[in-house]
């Protein structure tokens, strides 16, 4: 709907959009679909966000007509806004399953990170910008962390440099945003945190802006500091969160009641004002009922992500599935209602392990488990893995044919060394694979982080397992974000400095209030690890 004062949206279907209605919404403006390309011609403002794959996009666009409208409406400079995929479309074209032809109006060719570049990719997380020429709807972050979430960048050249108005290192120098005229695009989200103020600049160009002072200029990729928040019904239904000890959510009274520690929606509402830098829901036993007939986890997703800025993931019980009237849901069916109500990120844990054990036998990808398809459609930036290893110790690294390596604390009997079994099913199934040799294997298949949980550590507050993380972190290139065990600031500090997790995830201390997250980032900052602030 919406009279003039409404944003025309550009919502091609496959990416995540909701967080952008969120935030359009959140700024008090009304929302016009497009449905025809007359629609973009006859746009006032016109955003065009886009997540996910590259060929997706455009054929959707080249299909309807839209990408002549879209290279019409900004040749004649109308005010045009683009976001991630948004920018990325408007070069020659991107090698992404490609090459795939773009709308060909900034040159040069979008092409994929290098990992040998030292840098983790998916390039995930908050980044700092470094602003070539006055944009504008810059000029509120020019100094602060902005998010990025992608694998995919474009390049400053010669020919394309009079476009460049930031630009992002990592790794190389990649642009951050374009501008000429009323034409913008950012490669990072504006819709999380402060690229809100961009929104705001660029929908309501006579806002005044707050100019909040803040500590600590952004200046590279910073250390995320994650909330999680576990959820489950408890036994009169309500869905609660919830916390493991080593995965054990219930209390040790005589009614022995699921632990309750508060409603899903406020404290992840509290913990995005308490500066956490992502927010986590794992729907605990999504393994046994089908997550699609559980609505109130789509409706405290919806309701969450209207007030929370930062991404959102969600997991539990994201897998093919049947119903109990036979009806056929496949994964990517049950990961795009997750995505439709506002998840940024799914997060697979048990169906990633039998995939993973599939792939170690046959060596073939079929293109068929959950993280195939999910990540085929949402690009791997989307996916993450969670991995539920209990470590097992032994007295030789030799005893088991999987990767295991020297523990710092001795086991029970003196061992020596210690191997970490994947589970299944909330820590209750051990299977036959190691943490190593799954996370290997999901990062070829597509995933494109890994929640690394450790079933030891959970719920102990005596620090994260510095052994285990350390040996995943080094296995892979993707981003790992370090889980389990935190307990104080100084276990953040400790799993950053001594081992390479880009993220760092803990439930128990935030939800009992024991330790705020403010108080983890003064001592990471202090600590001379970049936060943001
Ligand atoms: O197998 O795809 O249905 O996914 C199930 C998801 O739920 C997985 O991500 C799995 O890790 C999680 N999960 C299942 N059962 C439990 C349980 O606790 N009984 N939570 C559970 C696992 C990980 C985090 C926790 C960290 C940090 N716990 O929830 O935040 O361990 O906790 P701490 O900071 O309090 O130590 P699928």
């Amino acid at each position: 709907g919406g009279g003039d004062s409404a944003v025309t949206l550009l919502d091609y279907g496959a990416g995540n959009v909701q967080s952008i209605r969120n935030a359009i919404r959140y700024l008090g403006l009304d929302i016009k679909d497009v449905q025809t390309p007359e629609d973009i011609l006859n746009a006032k403002r016109l955003i065009v966000p886009g997540v996910g794959a590259f060929a997706a996009m455009m054929d959707v666009l080249n299909q309807n007509g839209m990408a002549e409208a879209l290279r019409a409406y900004i040749e004649k400079d109308h005010p045009f806004l683009g976001i991630c995929l948004g920018l990325q479309l408007l070069f020659e074209s991107s090698e992404e399953n490609g090459p795939v032809k773009g709308l060909g109006l900034i040159p040069g060719v979008v092409g994929r990170f290098d990992s040998s570049d030292g840098c983790r990719v998916p390039h995930i997380g908050w980044n700092a910008l470094s602003v070539k020429k006055n944009s504008v709807i810059l000029d509120e972050i020019a100094n602060r962390h902005v998010y990025f979430v992608h694998s995919y960048r474009a390049v400053p050249s010669e020919e394309n440099k009079e476009w460049v108005s930031s630009t992002c290192n990592y790794g190389i120098d990649f642009i951050s945003s374009i501008r000429r005229g009323n034409v913008h695009a950012v490669q990072f989200h504006p819709e999380k945190n402060v690229g809100l103020s961009i929104l705001k600049k660029f929908l309501l160009p006579n806002s005044s802006i707050t100019k909040k002072s803040f500590e600590g200029k952004a200046t590279k990729l910073a250390k995320r500091v994650i909330a999680c928040l576990d959820v489950r019904t408890n036994d009169n239904g309500d869905l609660v969160v919830t916390k493991g000890d080593q995965y054990d959510v219930r209390e040790q009274t005589k009614d022995n009641e699921v632990r309750n520690l508060g409603k899903p929606v406020e404290l992840a509402g509290q913990y995005y004002i308490d500066g956490a830098d992502e927010v986590s829901f794992l729907n605990i036993t999504g393994f046994r009922d089908f997550p699609l007939g559980d609505l109130p986890m789509l409706q405290i997703l919806r309701y969450t992500s209207e007030n929370v800025f930062v991404p959102l993931t969600v997991g539990g019980g994201i897998r093919d599935f049947t119903d109990a009237n036979g009806r056929y849901y496949s994964s990517l069916e049950v990961a795009s209602e997750y995505f439709r109500s506002g998840a940024d990120k799914i997060s697979i844990g048990s169906d990633a392990v039998y995939a993973a054990e599939e792939y170690l036998k046959t060596g073939v990808k079929t293109g068929k488990s959950s993280l195939e398809q999910i990540s085929r459609v949402y690009g791997n930036q989307a996916v993450v893995v969670s991995i539920d290893p209990r470590r097992q110790y032994l007295t030789s690294p030799y005893e088991v044919g999987f990767k295991s390596v020297k523990v710092r604390k001795l086991g029970p009997n003196g061992e020596e060394y210690a191997w970490y079994q994947c589970t299944v099913n909330g820590g209750r199934e051990g299977r036959p694979i190691g943490a190593y040799e799954l996370a290997k294997a999901v990062e070829e298949l597509g995933a494109g982080e890994i929640l690394l949980n450790c079933i030891d550590c959970d719920g102990q507050g005596k620090g994260f397992d510095i052994d285990l993380i350390k040996l995943i972190s080094d296995a892979v290139s993707i981003p790992v974000i370090a889980s389990s065990g935190a307990g104080k600031a100084e276990h953040f500090s400790e799993v950053f400095s001594q081992t390479n997790a880009s993220a760092a995830l803990a439930a128990g201390i935030f939800h009992r209030k024991e330790v705020p997250i403010q108080s983890v980032k003064d001592h990471l900052l202090m600590k001379g690890i970049e936060v943001r602030m």
